[in-house]
């Protein structure tokens, strides 16, 4: 059986863990914390999680774990059958990835853990950021998904980057960046009411204080 190694308050984890439900591939989750130790990153070379244990090995990188998932060919797909129409889901899953997820995360530190992000970093995300949406308002079909009228891996990375990523806008930059994008607004409803993202939100709701807590330790402790 595929082994899942992440933590409930990752977003990356739950990513691969919404998609697993979804697919209705039956996995174990095995509770994992990143580190940079030399057997941890014997499993994942860069010391992050989510990786997937499969019986041929270790699989690192989200997009890449949502990718193998689809061409493992298990349970519900996440993308098109056409290889245009795959494409051009998995193009907006890796600009949700780099242009959204990246830059907000560039400066978690400073708006949930109450550390200091450097101001060069922020006006930098500020301007990736606005890029970002921009690219999603208009590259996105949100017919009602993402991609177009089914479920597709980049709804998955939408709806655990994008609520992240405006968080920090409103936070940092006082910015609303889903306000002139309605129908993105409401997929998100949408996304959050689906059974697997319900229970995986409370899973990671229940983990939050203690996490928020270790890192603001870290981060406060840190400078
Ligand atoms: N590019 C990686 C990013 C994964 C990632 O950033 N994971 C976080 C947890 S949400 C992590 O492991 N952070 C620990 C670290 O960066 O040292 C992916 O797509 O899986």
């Amino acid at each position: 059986m595929l082994k899942l190694h992440g933590f409930p308050v990752s977003n990356y984890t739950n990513m691969v863990a919404f998609a697993l439900l979804e697919k209705g591939v039956p996995f174990e989750y095995v509770l994992t914390m990143p580190e940079q130790g030399t057997e941890f990153l014997a499993r994942s070379p860069r010391g992050k999680v989510p990786f997937l244990e499969t019986p041929q090995g270790y699989i690192n990188e989200t997009s890449v774990i949502l990718d193998y998932l689809e061409d493992a060919g298990q349970g519900k797909p996440l993308l098109p059958q056409d290889p245009y129409e795959r494409a051009v889901a998995r193009a907006l899953m890796k600009e949700i990835e780099i242009y959204i997820e990246l830059p907000a995360r560039s400066c978690f530190a400073e708006a949930f853990f109450g550390g200091k992000v450097p101001d060069a970093i922020k006006a930098k995300a500020r301007e990736d950021l606005l890029a970002g949406f921009a690219t999603l308002k208009r590259h996105g079909k949100f017919s009602p998904y993402v991609a177009g009228d089914m479920l597709t891996i980049a709804d998955v990375m939408f709806l655990y980057s994008v609520d992240l990523a405006a968080g920090v806008a409103r936070q940092l930059f006082g910015l609303d960046l889903l306000a002139d994008m309605p129908e993105a607004q409401a997929l998100l409803l949408q996304l959050v009411e689906n059974p697997h993202a319900k229970s995986i939100a409370a899973t990671r709701d229940a983990g939050m204080p203690g996490f928020i807590a270790a890192m603001r330790a870290r981060f406060q402790g840190a400078g």
